[in-house]
């Protein structure tokens, strides 16, 4: 249920005081570093923010999706390591269970991860397998009340914090596609998981990748998501339908932060005696970002109204998460020409942006498999389908 506007309001604006006082000024640390400091871990829990998108009957604050994308344009005002790291029990960890799962799986981990006590990471991506999502080879063999899974995840983010694992097998051997797939819960703990060291990335440095290895792991059969084999690819893509859209508001708030430090940039630089901000073709390239972060802005609301409301999104969602991706990549290039050399160096961290920005094209479905969705849909609803 929709919270009061004030209630919503005082929400943003501590979100907004927090991301401004607490997590701004540790950004160059938490980059230097690799690493969230504990306290602020500590202080995420404590506001919240693990559960925003929990339903409020398991202990989170059941954000509609309006909502919560409302949250994530002032989350994205900081590193998107901040983000990443509450960013996964909120989205892709956790929504298979809160879409799919039985009243008894969520009852037993929503609350869990809505206080943030454990993390949640989404097992989907294979060394082999990863725009090509159905094509997975992770197997799982039952074995009485068990399954046995056996295989490699890659790239899986909050892995190496992980308490929680959504993990995406093959339950069928016979089959090659989507349809064989079963979405599993499996614990960090269980004999048979391990996970890999952190990846070593471009950017994101305080969020953690790594790979997850399964050899021989028992997980009970009462795991799977919603109890019925076969139904993993289709809970994947519901996930990937609504991570999409948060990704897009995440883009979005970056956006904005790096559009208010070039124009602070821009008024302060003085070149050819007067403030670079005075000059047209800086002023162009300010303006094209403030109109395209306003319409990315635009599309994320929209799209999340028409989601609360019941429609099928999934078009919508992947429209979102193309152009606002797209778009912060070119106003994060637009922001490091306006810091003109100061852009380029470490010290002011707009170059740290533009490298952080760039995952945003990649992970969650790439920009041609948001273009491909896309344009599936649009033949499909044009014959008359779904
Ligand atoms: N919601 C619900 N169900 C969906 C769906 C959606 N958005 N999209 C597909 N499905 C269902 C289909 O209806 C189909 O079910 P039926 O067989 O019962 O009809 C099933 O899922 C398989 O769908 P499809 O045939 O479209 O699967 P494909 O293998 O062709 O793959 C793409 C589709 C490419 C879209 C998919 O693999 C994908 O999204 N890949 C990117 C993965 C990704 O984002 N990875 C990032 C890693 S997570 S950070």
């Amino acid at each position: 249920m929709a919270l009061d506007q004030e209630t919503l309001n005082q929400l943003l604006d501590t979100v907004a005081r927090f991301v401004r006082d607490r997590l701004v000024p540790l950004e160059h640390q938490v980059a230097e570093d690799d690493a969230i400091p504990p306290h602020i871990v500590d202080e995420m829990r404590n506001l919240g923010l693990f559960g925003l998108s929990i339903p409020d009957e398991y202990g989170g604050l059941g954000l509609t999706m309006a909502e919560e994308v409302q949250v994530a344009f002032e989350l994205g005002q900081t590193s998107p390591a901040f983000r990443s790291l509450i960013g996964t029990n909120n989205g892709i960890g956790s929504q298979g269970l809160v879409i799919d799962g039985t009243e008894a799986q969520k009852r037993h981990y929503l609350p869990k991860l809505a206080t943030g006590e454990i993390i949640s990471a989404f097992a989907l991506t294979e060394p082999e397998a990863g725009s090509d999502a159905g094509s997975l080879r992770t197997s799982a063999r039952r074995d009485g009340d068990h399954y046995v899974l056996n295989g490699t995840k890659r790239f899986i983010t909050n892995a190496p914090h992980a308490g929680l694992f959504t993990v995406f097998a093959r339950t069928d051997p016979a089959s090659r596609d989507a349809k064989g797939v079963t979405a599993f819960l499996v614990e960090a703990g269980t004999p048979g998981v391990s996970v890999g060291p952190a990846d070593r990335k471009m950017g994101q440095k305080g969020s953690h990748t790594a790979d997850v290895v399964f050899q021989d792991a028992r997980v009970p059969a009462a795991n799977i998501i919603g109890g019925r084999e076969g139904q993993g690819f289709r809970t994947a893509m519901k996930v990937l339908d609504r991570g999409r859209l948060h990704i897009g508001a995440v883009c979005v708030g970056v956006a904005e932060r790096l559009i208010r430090d070039s124009l602070a940039y821009a008024l302060d630089r003085q070149q050819f005696g007067q403030p670079i901000a005075e000059f047209q073709l800086v002023q162009a390239m300010l303006a094209d970002s403030r109109t395209e972060a306003y319409a990315a802005r635009c599309m994320v609301l929209e799209t999340a109204r028409q989601r609360d409301a019941g429609r099928d999104v999934g078009t919508e969602a992947a429209c979102t998460k193309l152009f606002c991706s797209e778009m912060v990549g070119r106003v994060a290039d637009r922001a490091v020409q306006i810091h003109g050399g100061a852009g380029y160096m470490a010290e002011y961290g707009v170059e740290r942006f533009y490298r952080d920005v760039r995952l945003f094209r990649i992970y969650e479905g790439t920009s041609q498999i948001q273009q491909l969705v896309i344009a599936r849909n649009m033949i499909r609803d044009a014959k008359g389908g779904r």
